[in-house]
């Protein structure tokens, strides 16, 4: 909210060209790859795609099994799962697959334009309450299961990182002629710092950022329920539950795990054809592509019951994947590090209590007043303003009442941003109040207004924008606790509140003041 917007579209309509180019000149053909079945798949794994890294059903323990396929059951049986109204330039989507995230308390993920706010799993010092004792217990077998997958992607960054370790070792072995036991730690920083022991000092605490998974996004489809899934364009790898993608928003460099669990077919659905061409359309696979590469040929891996499979290290910025649909359900667990310096409870409270320490309560009177604010101050009040209307409040209200689903752990938080969310609102009208005063010289009252309307400006184009969607035929065509609400909403004539929802007026307001004033 605060820092992205024209520069991201811009990017977005640049990789949309790109793509269209890409299509228009593969015209009827495809392009080829390879499945583990193929002459050639190992030598292309281990050459184009050596960062995804695969550990099938049987190397994984009976226990881990057990426990997260009843979690996933249960959270289905439980209701737990819902498909996302998202948002892909300017359009709305209701997603094919549903979904539920699971993680740290407070910890928020936001993928194509939706926020979404954690069922929390137990840790220590929270208190969560569930409603029912089985979802509980699904949480905290996703806990297990994540630090499960933890361990092993450490273990799996630390067998890549061996090539990284042999050079460092080589340059020990040549190090030792000039007394290697005390070059160590008498060379100088610079030496030091250009020296491969460096990347052994990052390593250490970048190994823990990039694999300690805050939070894991559940997904769920049952590909006999969607009439009209998309076909893969590129490969002609069949049908796809999720198109070509780069997962959004995680700590740079950061591994994402993944547990699939398809559901089998019963015997008699599982009946052989010829020998088919392309891969299997009665199971489930992940295809990966190196990015903007038509030369590189893809891969599908097939994923059975129980599969895990890892994205390390850049591997989900250098290359794309998707998720094509088998015939049979399937849930997936997907672990990752969300970057979150903006996304937590932690952190919009925080900027809520900096803004609201701009308004001084009288102790006697209780009478509210602003104190004195210079453009700085504005900025961060408005901004602040913004963000929790529109990233926090409206993002979670849209959801309808999902997140009651299984916790009330939101209630509470939600509640304490929209008081906050209040007394800006008195802050803004406060602030009006003073600019209409003329106390300033005409370049700070000036520089306040420019400060003020474009924040203004830009509060009436995302109410506009969420009340459009909130009324959409998608949104009213959800089940009613699934229906977004457009809230905090209300009428002109509403005795409660200090300024209308309609931003106009006051945006027009300001206009005309900056006009006299330049007159
Ligand atoms: O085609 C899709 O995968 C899709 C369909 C839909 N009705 C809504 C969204 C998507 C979608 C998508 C969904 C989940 C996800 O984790 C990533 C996704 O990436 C996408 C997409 C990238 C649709 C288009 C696209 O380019």
């Amino acid at each position: 909210m605060k820092r992205r917007g024209a520069a991201a579209a811009g990017e977005e309509r640049e990789k949309d060209a790109k793509k269209q180019k890409l299509l228009q000149e593969l015209g009827e053909s495809q392009l080829p790859y390879l499945m583990p079945k193929d002459d050639g798949f190992h030598q292309l794994w281990k050459t184009k795609y050596s960062k995804l890294v695969l550990k099938n059903a049987g190397e994984i323990p009976q226990e881990v099994h057990t426990a997260v396929e009843e979690a996933f059951l249960t959270l289905l049986k439980c209701g737990c799962f819902f498909q996302d109204l998202v948002r892909i330039k300017g359009k709305d989507f209701v997603t094919p697959v549903s979904r539920i995230l699971i993680g740290n308390p407070g910890c928020t993920y936001k993928y194509l334009n939706t926020r979404l706010f954690t069922v929390p799993w137990p840790v220590e010092s929270y208190e969560i309450n569930y409603s029912r004792p089985e979802i509980s217990r699904a949480c905290k077998a996703l806990i297990k299961l994540n630090e499960y997958l933890h361990r092993e992607t450490v273990q799996a960054l630390q067998q890549q990182n061996l090539a990284e370790t042999k050079e460092i070792e080589d340059w020990a072995v040549m190090d030792r002629h000039q007394d290697y036991a005390t070059s160590i730690t008498e060379m100088g920083s610079t030496l030091r710092d250009q020296s491969p022991f460096r990347l052994l000092k990052n390593d250490c605490a970048d190994l823990k950022e990039r694999t300690s998974y805050n939070l894991t996004l559940l997904n769920y489809m049952d590909p006999q329920e969607m009439s009209s899934l998309k076909r893969e364009p590129y490969f002609g790898m069949g049908k796809m539950a999720v198109s070509w993608h780069h997962d959004e928003n995680l700590v740079e460099r950061s591994t994402v795990a993944v547990y699939s669990y398809s559901c089998e077919e019963s015997a008699t659905d599982n009946l052989e054809e010829d020998a088919p061409k392309g891969r299997d359309p009665a199971v489930w696979h992940v295809g990966l592509k190196v990015a903007w590469d038509i030369k590189t040929p893809g891969l599908a891996i097939p994923l059975r019951q129980g599969d895990c499979y890892f994205m390390l290290d850049d591997l989900n910025m250098t290359h794309q994947h998707c998720v094509l649909a088998g015939r049979q359900p399937r849930f997936s667990s997907t672990h990752r590090v969300a970057e979150c310096s903006q996304g937590t409870l932690q952190y919009i409270l925080s900027e809520c209590k900096t803004a609201l320490q701009n308004l001084h309560t009288e102790t006697d009177s209780g009478h509210l007043s602003l104190k004195p604010l210079d453009v700085k101050d504005i900025k961060q009040v408005e901004e602040t303003h913004n963000e929790v209307e529109f990233e926090w409040l409206r993002q979670f209200w849209f959801q309808g009442k999902r997140y009651r689903k299984c916790t009330d752990w939101w209630d509470e938080p939600i509640a304490a941003l929209e008081e906050f969310w209040r007394q800006m609102e008195l802050m803004t009208s406060l602030l009006l109040s003073e600019i209409r005063k003329e106390e300033h010289t005409e370049g700070q009252r000036n520089e306040r207004i420019r400060c003020l309307l474009s924040l203004i400006m830009e509060r009436q184009k995302l109410r506009e924008e969420w009340l459009t969607r909130c009324h959409s035929q998608l949104a009213e065509s959800l089940p009613e606790d699934e229906k977004p609400e457009c809230r905090p909403y209300w009428q002109q004539d509403d005795p409660n509140m200090l300024l209308p929802f309609n931003l106009e007026d006051v945006i027009i307001e300001l206009e005309n003041l900056l006009k006299t004033v330049e007159c």
